[in-house]
């Protein structure tokens, strides 16, 4: 029996939870049953699955903290669990928040498999996933089904794989990141301190992000809707489907933030689809891709839409050796408070792809602009231009006029 090499005194504590000889803890509804599948499975690597009773709410006085090394599931049974009294943070000079506190911690590179789970009211972050330094081997992946992470001071999800306590420098672990997230939500995060997102990504030194985000929405977070930052060797992959990322980036009044920030630095590049993505209202910019160092930013852009974000609605920044490459078709861009599309491209490279069935409307700035520099601003283009097909593209009411801009792009 699995519960024979556990103490005598977490038995006690078990006495609400059952223990089947499958490895499963069920029946789980309030603080002290939690700690203890918690505890049990942090010391037993055969207990792979928690259940939760139906619809319980359990209020938590302290993070529940998964330090063992097996892949964990939690069945949440559509459970709440409230963390407004679940750890606390205190601001430093710069006003940054520090803890290591969350209201479901997990200290582990095991896979972690969350369904039908609510976690609300965080006062701190709601799921941390600390990727161990030493981790090695398989990527992390971490599978969220119908998980709803609701009114966090701080991050909603962060998945953190930097060794920096402030998230700086390129210290982490060997492995990468394997996030997919499927009809879920994340909304009204990041309201207790500045630059916290509804979903933040870590990852630093080997290994790459790779994001699946299904049927989801990702709205009203005081921070970006969702950040993946990755630097060191690796890159940035991904594909959201049918995803909201509204009304991001309010918080911060000084340093406003953005619906979908992705920051990509040294080797490798971003890849990354949308398709039937909305990205509204966002108080800094809708899509803010940035790709530094060797590496490619290839962007594919499907039946999005992208109305009134207060600076650019899609911008991609590449620097040094890679080039942009586009695919955008049915993406609609009203409304921005500065240029609709803005794609600079930087160093060794060129821009290249399609544009087609484009409208870009009403924006303060220009409706597209496309440069490609070798260094930004030269005299004279000291490269072979890039290319760039347009096809049914529709500028209309934009502040610095009708045209596509381009610097050393041609259009076909
Ligand atoms: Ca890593
Ligand atoms: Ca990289
Ligand atoms: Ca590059
Ligand atoms: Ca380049």
């Amino acid at each position: 029996m699995k519960y024979s090499i556990l103490g005598l005194s977490l038995m006690s504590a078990l006495t609400a939870v059952a223990i089947a000889s499958t490895g499963a803890i069920k029946n789980v509804d309030d603080e002290a049953s939690l700690i203890a599948a918690f505890t049990a499975a942090n010391s037993n690597s055969g207990i792979s699955t928690i259940t939760f009773k139906h619809n319980a709410t359990i209020q938590l006085t302290a993070p529940v903290i998964y330090t063992g090394t097996q892949p964990l599931k939690l069945v949440g049974n559509k459970t709440t669990i409230d963390g407004s009294a679940a750890g606390s943070f205190t601001l430093d000079g710069n006003l940054t928040a520090i803890t290591s506190d969350g209201t479901l911690v997990f200290n582990t590179s095991a896979n972690i498999d969350i369904s039908n789970l609510t976690v609300a009211n965080s006062a701190t972050r709601g799921i941390v996933i600390n990727v161990p330094g030493d981790a090695d081997g398989e990527d992390i992946s971490v599978n969220l089904y119908k998980v709803d992470i609701l009114n966090s001071a701080l991050y909603g999800l962060h998945i953190d794989d930097n060794a920096d306590e402030f998230d700086d420098g390129t210290a982490g672990s060997a492995i990468g990141v394997d996030l997919r997230i499927t009809r879920s939500s994340f909304i009204g995060n990041g309201t207790g301190a500045i630059d916290f997102d509804g979903i933040r990504v870590d990852e630093r030194d080997e290994g790459d992000i790779n994001a699946t985000i299904i049927s989801s929405q990702i709205n009203g977070n005081g921070g970006d809707g969702i950040e993946l930052d990755e630097a060191g060797n690796g890159g940035v992959y991904g594909t959201m489907v049918r995803v909201s990322m509204n009304g991001n980036g309010f918080y911060n009044e000084t340093d406003l933030d953005d619906g979908f920030d992705i920051d990509e630095a040294d080797a490798g590049g971003i890849e990354f689809s949308l398709v039937n993505v909305t990205v509204n209202d966002n108080k800094d910019e809708g899509l803010d891709f940035d790709e530094a160092g060797e590496g490619t930013a290839e962007v594919k852009l499907r039946r999005v839409s992208a109305q009134n974000n207060a600076d650019e609605a899609i911008k991609i920044d590449e620097e040094d050796e890679g080039n942009i490459e586009i695919t955008l078709s049915r993406v609609s861009v009203t409304g921005s408070g500065d240029d609709g599309i803005q794609f600079t491209e930087l160093g060794e490279g060129k821009i290249e792809g399609k544009l087609i069935k484009i409208t870009t409307s009403n924006n303060a700035k220009y409706g597209i602009k496309m440069e490609q520099w070798v260094f930004e601003d030269e005299a004279s283009p000291a490269e072979e231009a890039g290319e760039v097909e347009i096809k049914k593209v529709i500028l209309s009411g934009n502040g610095s006029g009708d045209e596509i801009a381009t610097n050393n792009v041609t259009l076909k």
